[in-house]
């Protein structure tokens, strides 16, 4: 076989060695604004850079700024509903009105009392403004809700994942992939002025637990809004981590005391009966290493259990739906997070079978 002639390559080329003599770069493509980057290296997984709203949810808040509008959240509000109201309700100036469906969780009074001190009930705001439009925040499911039975919704901001029985709105910012409410609002506000900045940095620690959960859009936004606090991270996580008072402490180690744990199809199952802090006793036996806990309290006026999955378990059974069911078990009604959720009704004397009936749905559905 006859070798092949090579070709006699001009190698480098001349405007090439120019250049590479000169040290010059070749050009970089232009990057789009908000758009997806691919990560250098081997794994070639598209990042967001940051969450963006969209066009529609956009165009309908420039419209509603400077207008009667009612923004309201969950009931118990918590402390990212609390911050991404009070800081939407401001950037749509002094005639938006932040409106509680109920009281305010612990958390959140404790951290956001100015932004709380501000808001009304929203019963009160809707019997002043019976036709105001109504913005809602960090919540879509109808059990969570029961202050919009009948509401038309305006707009829905939200970073949990829309369900068939979902509270629907006109226009719509679902961002399931999102940690928090308040990043979203944090993009639509741009830059914050310092309390603002403060709250909605503790909304975004507080509903990613300190960050366990988070995308780089969530620490992007973060880092941005820590540049506008007057305050640092290691001071936000420091008034996070505030210890609660010491007769909470108490009720917690007393829940831990009075608590059962079992070990069925590896899991590590662990139940508690209260009379208050269901909530924290349930936090505190994850914590301890339990992969699923469910805490009760009962007393005249109902019952009312609280459930935690250890977040990496999460994704394996549908806690909200369980407390759903628990919850109709009870008389009244369930829902919340994938690991953190919660049931309440009248029926406090089916307190004990409760515990039981959530603890047997999570065995039958885990997977
Ligand atoms: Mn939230």
């Amino acid at each position: 076989m006859k070798p092949k002639k090579r070709k006699a390559r001009k190698s480098p080329r001349p405007r090439a060695r120019a250049k590479k003599r000169l040290g010059a770069r070749p050009p970089r493509p232009k990057k789009k604004a908000g758009a997806s980057r691919i990560r250098p290296g081997a794994s070639r997984v598209p990042v967001t850079l940051s969450y963006s709203p969209p066009h529609p949810v956009l165009s309908a808040l420039r419209r509603l700024r400077g207008h009667r509008v009612i923004i309201t959240a969950h009931s118990l509000a918590d402390t990212d509903a609390v911050a991404s109201s009070a800081a939407l309700a401001e950037w749509l100036g002094p005639r938006a009105v932040h409106a509680l469906a109920d009281r305010a969780n612990s958390e959140a009074r404790r951290l956001l009392p100015d932004e709380l001190h501000a808001a009304l009930p929203f019963s009160q705001a809707r019997g002043r403004w019976p036709s105001a439009p109504i913005l809602l925040l960090d919540a879509n499911d109808p059990a969570l809700l029961p202050h919009l039975s009948g509401e038309r919704i305006e707009l829905i901001i939200d970073h949990h994942a829309i369900s068939a029985d979902s509270v629907r709105a006109r226009a719509e910012w679902v961002e399931p992939r999102a940690a928090s409410c308040s990043e979203l609002v944090a993009s639509i506000i741009g830059p914050a002025h310092p309390q603002a900045a403060r709250a909605l940095a503790l909304g975004i620690l507080s509903d990613s637990a300190q960050l366990l959960r988070a995308e780089p859009p969530t620490l992007r936004a973060l880092a941005s809004l820590l540049e506008h606090c007057d305050c640092t991270h290691e001071q936000l996580l420091e008034q996070l981590r505030q210890p609660a008072k010491p007769e909470s402490r108490a009720a917690v180690l007393e829940g831990l005391r009075q608590s059962a744990w079992r070990l069925e199809g590896g899991w590590l199952l662990a139940s508690s009966s209260v009379s208050s802090h269901e909530s924290h006793v349930a936090d505190a036996l994850i914590s301890a290493g339990a992969d699923a806990a469910f805490v009760g309290s009962a007393d005249a006026n109902g019952a009312r259990l609280s459930a935690r999955l250890r977040p990496r378990l999460a994704s394996r059974t549908d806690l909200p739906g369980l407390m759903r069911e628990v919850g109709r078990f009870l008389g009244g009604m369930g829902g919340g997070h994938p690991a953190a959720a919660g049931a309440r009704g009248p029926k406090g004397e089916r307190l004990g079978d409760a515990l039981i009936l959530a603890q047997r749905l999570l065995m039958q559905n885990k997977f």
